[in-house]
């Protein structure tokens, strides 16, 4: 009985304990900056962000009337009848993509042309008036239950800017049919977990401008699809800010909302959340302290890293050389999940609906590489000391066991002997954001007869940092972390030799 209750009163500290943790708070009026850094440093990841976050890396497909016109941005005006693919496979697709380690994929079921990738009722601009299947295909269909037959996450790109829809700049009336239509992807085709909106907003055919009604857009996703996470344009993912595959070194996932932002969430849980917040995705410091310490709200807002593995977006047979090496998708990786983002790779299929085999085979050449860099962590037979606690949980391969300092001291370090010397030229670092992101500056050091030297520098880590630096051969090495929003934690450590030498 005594154990019961013992048992109870500590499920409901730690209930009430996870009710603290929000992926997003209010700052109150006269908080102090220290105040605040204490309540960035609580901030934690939704359980969907966290699940996205864990996946690393994901895949987009650029497929529409454009691949069959040659076109980055239709009109709107082609027949539907150019939609026409020989052999389309969409299990080919997705299989491609899993066994090169994708965990999800997003299709664009309509991109700006209006074109509908499924046999939609609100617009004649779709698959239903195009040869192909007679008329009875529905490419949607074939993706999402190829998802869900091979366990990989299923996600919609629906552009809402649409050069086809005659009501487009009607602002009340094209949104009704816009929900419509996301009513039907969310309702016709199993679950959905990320639903992408880009920010493109041109002017419709009566010379207005489209606004968009974006709190109605996410209050349907939420009611339909409560885990899906909305990308770009909305509240759970940010766009990393360019469309070259780098993403920034010093990239926090937790950021400042500013008064205008604060005053609409109000006390609004994640699943009601109806604003995007107000960011300007390409500045570079967007949540160091000098960032954050005027903010009137902070928020759990993670960066996603999209570029494509061809020059286009869609697919183009004069691009057939282009196909980005599995060198250049090594580097793009480590400057997108390893500057703690998650990166979206466009692999566009032809024209007979499948993946071009030179994109196949650059992503299996990804996939051995990472496999190569990851089956030898030299640091998993070390002896691990520190000023901390808790050592042997960074390389336990669990998440959500760390290493911390005592109290709630900001610096540490962590010694790694090495059975023997090695030769060593990435370090890995992973924080658990389930704690919170809060490591803002850490150096590696290697030892040299009796001297310390300095490896590498970097300064957020959050999910995951790798560190590329010249290499160093060393038996015995440490990790310095220098400044922390309160105690830092560390998940996971790994160093490595990278596949393709730094700098090539
Ligand atoms: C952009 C679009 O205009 C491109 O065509 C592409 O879909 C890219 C992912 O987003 O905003």
């Amino acid at each position: 009985m005594r154990i019961l209750v013992f048992i109870s009163i500590l499920l409901c500290a730690i209930s009430s304990h996870a009710q603290d943790r929000r992926n997003h708070t209010p700052v109150k009026p006269g908080a102090t900056e220290a105040d605040i850094i204490r309540m960035a440093a609580n901030i934690t990841p939704s359980k969907e962000q966290l699940r996205w976050q864990e996946m690393e890396m994901t895949a987009f497909f650029h497929f529409g009337v454009n691949t069959f016109t040659d076109r980055e941005w239709g009109e709107g005006t082609e027949n539907p009848k150019v939609f026409s693919p020989s052999a389309l496979d969409t299990r080919q697709w997705v299989k491609a993509c899993k066994d090169a380690g994708f965990k999800q994929v997003i299709i664009t079921a309509k991109h700006h042309d209006g074109f509908c990738l499924w046999p939609t009722k609100y617009t004649d601009h779709s698959v239903k008036n195009s040869d192909w299947k007679g008329g009875k295909g529905d490419v949607v269909k074939e993706v999402s239950d190829a998802c869900h037959q091979l366990g990989v996450g299923f996600g919609v790109y629906l552009s809402p800017w649409d050069r086809n829809n005659p009501h487009y700049g009607d602002s009340p009336k094209y949104d009704v049919i816009f929900i419509n239509m996301l009513t039907e992807l969310l309702t016709n085709y199993g679950r959905v977990d990320e639903v992408w909106f880009d920010g493109a907003c041109g002017e419709g055919p009566n010379g207005k401008k489209q606004v968009y009604n974006w709190a109605e857009y996410y209050k349907c996703i939420h009611k339909l699809a409560p885990h899906a996470l909305i990308a770009i344009m909305g509240p759970d993912i940010r766009w990393v800010g360019t469309e070259s595959g780098y993403g920034r070194e010093s990239e926090w996932s937790v950021l400042p909302l500013g008064a205008a932002d604060q005053a609409k969430i109000a006390d609004a849980s994640q699943s009601d959340m109806n604003i995007a917040p107000s960011v300007d995705c390409q500045t570079q410091d967007l949540g160091s302290r000098s960032k954050i310490k005027d903010a009137k709200g902070l928020i759990w807002y993670p960066a996603e890293t999209d570029v494509s593995i061809r020059p286009g977006w869609f697919y183009h047979s004069t691009q057939d050389a282009e196909v980005k090496t599995p060198e250049k998708l090594l580097d793009i990786y480590f400057s997108s999940v390893g500057y703690n983002s998650v990166l979206l790779l466009n692999i566009p299929p032809d024209r007979r609906g499948l993946l071009n085999k030179n994109d196949v085979n650059a992503i299996k050449g990804l996939r051995t590489l990472l496999d190569k860099m990851y089956a030898l962590n030299f640091a998993s037979n070390a002896k691990i000391t520190s000023n901390g606690v808790n050592e042997k949980a960074i390389l336990d391969q669990q998440m959500t066991t760390f290493w911390t300092t005592k109290g709630e001291k900001e610096k540490g370090s962590i010694e790694i002997v090495l059975p023997k010397p090695q030769t060593i030229d990435v370090l890995c670092l992973q924080e658990n954001i389930t704690v919170g992101q809060r490591i803002e500056k850490f150096r590696l050091e290697y030892k040299v007869e009796d001297n310390w030297h300095v490896a590498a520098r970097g300064t957020t880590v959050g999910y995951k940092r790798l560190v590329r630096f010249p290499s160093v051969n060393a038996k015995e090495f440490r990790l310095v972390i220098e400044e922390s929003r309160l105690n830092p934690t560390i998940s996971e450590l790994g160093l490595y030799k990278s596949p393709v030498e730094i700098g090539k």
